[in-house]
């Protein structure tokens, strides 16, 4: 970050004395949350940069756009909620959820064979043998075991992020083991609360190796009971709920009541029914805040949005703007001709958000060093926010457009154009040139 800034005054000093531009002038108004995110390639880019013809009017109301950005983190309340069940079991009474476990003095959860796929367990988590695993527990062992990462949750069938977090709880493997596996262990199976009804049942599952290993680097699955310091609600999966990082949010299964070890050698996801690929993970995607249908001719445009950093990391996020009487490319579905312009990725926010206590990341989170600060940005498989000033354009209609490019230089939604793997489409919204 220091180093960032560093740059960047000696870049405009530079270009001040060699384009006679008084840079810094330009840039007074603007935030610094902004002003700080022209790093080094950012910083480069600038010497032709498009920004540098603009007046400070256009810098202002960039400006204000990123000051209006929502917060890094969501409050759990303000998370998009997506609950099944008739009545939905977070608004039982309290009196019914501590008769059916759904509080943290009276969670209990099972970890058992398979009856029809037999795993062979020496020790199983069981209700009847009174073995099962209760809160305090949970607690104890996390003591030593817990894990925190940042992680959105996003919904495969729903095109915008339900809410971003901080997840912290017991990674499961460690309760997999209290269950002395011997054989036959290939998958594990998992529901929450169902208001004792299977046709009520929200089942997921993952291959017992994703919950062994973790591949390229991503978190544990866990057993979650904190988001963002503070106690899991009833509403985002309290007392317990399972977090899987890189996956949708139908892996990470609410209030959580019991683990089934199969030798099952398939998925059984309640998803699986409704046509989606239950093995997608997490996509790359953007989009802009929502904008005004109207604006000024020949005046910079100032845009902002969100991006969802998937699995495949993210490197930029462009945007472009079409005048809507103009043919599209020919033979281009996605666009990958058209001319993008790179839109500034913004950098770690000041203020996280989200009721983190005292604003500070927990020591130790992961993708966070040993003082708080991000390790990596943006953070993969979390949230990311951009920013455009966006030359002005003639009277006319336009439709303006914004995709992004992972780390591996691909465009989206190239290759995984298939809408049930989870929207990664080219957002495209009409604006009107007056
Ligand atoms: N028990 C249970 N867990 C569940 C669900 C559910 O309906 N019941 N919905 C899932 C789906 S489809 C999503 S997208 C996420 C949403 O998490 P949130 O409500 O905390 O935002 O929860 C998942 N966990
Ligand atoms: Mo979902």
């Amino acid at each position: 970050m220091q180093w960032c800034a560093e740059t960047l005054l000696r870049l405009c000093w530079y270009l001040e004395m060699t384009m006679n531009i008084d840079l810094i002038a330009y840039h007074r108004k603007i935030t610094r949350r902004f002003f700080i995110q022209f790093g080094a390639t950012g910083a480069l880019a600038m010497q032709g940069h498009p920004l540098l013809s603009m007046d400070s009017e256009a810098f202002s109301d960039l400006d204000t756009a990123v000051d209006q950005i929502e917060d890094w983190l969501t409050q759990q309340d303000d998370f998009r909620d997506v609950s099944r069940g008739t009545p939905l079991p977070h608004e039982l009474p309290e009196s019914t959820k501590r008769e059916k476990g759904m509080t943290r003095e009276s969670w209990k959860l099972e970890v058992i064979s398979d009856p029809e796929y037999p795993a062979r367990l020496r020790s199983p988590l069981s209700i009847e043998a009174g073995t099962a695993l209760d809160f305090k527990t949970l607690l104890e062992i996390g003591k030593t075991r817990s894990v925190r990462f940042p992680k959105v949750m996003s919904c495969l069938n729903i095109g915008c992020p339900l809410g971003m977090g901080i997840w912290e709880g017991v990674p499961l493997r460690e309760i997999l083991w209290m269950t002395q596996p011997v054989k036959d262990l290939r998958r594990v199976h998992y529901h929450g609360y169902h208001n004792e009804d299977p046709k009520q049942m929200f089942r997921s599952s993952l291959s017992v190796n994703r919950v062994l290993e973790d591949p390229g680097g991503v978190p544990p699955v866990i057993l979650c009971y904190k988001l963002n310091g503070q106690w899991l609600t009833s509403e985002r999966g309290g007392p317990v709920r399972m977090v899987v990082p890189e996956a949708y949010g139908f892996k990470s299964i609410k209030w959580l009541k019991q683990i089934v070890l199969s030798n099952l050698s398939h998925a059984n996801d309640t998803y699986a029914e409704q046509n989606n690929d239950i093995d997608s993970p997490i996509k790359t995607f953007c989009s802009l805040f929502p904008i005004s249908s109207q604006h000024s001719a020949n005046k910079p445009l100032a845009l902002t949005g969100w991006a969802q950093v998937g699995l495949a990391g993210l490197q930029k996020v462009q945007v472009w703007i079409h005048p809507k009487d103009e043919p599209l490319p020919e033979n281009d579905r996605y666009f990958q001709t058209a001319p993008w312009k790179d839109a500034e990725l913004l950098g770690p926010p000041k203020k996280w958000g989200g009721d983190l206590p005292e604003n500070r990341i927990a020591i130790p989170t992961l993708g966070f060093s040993a003082d708080g600060e991000p390790i990596d940005w943006p953070i993969k498989l979390a949230k990311a926010h951009w920013a455009i000033l966006h030359p002005g354009l003639k009277p006319g209609s336009y439709t303006v457009r914004c995709r992004t490019i992972d780390e591996h230089q691909r465009a989206q939604p190239m290759p995984r154009p298939f809408r049930k793997s989870g929207h990664a489409a080219i957002q495209a919204v009409n604006i009107e040139i007056k």
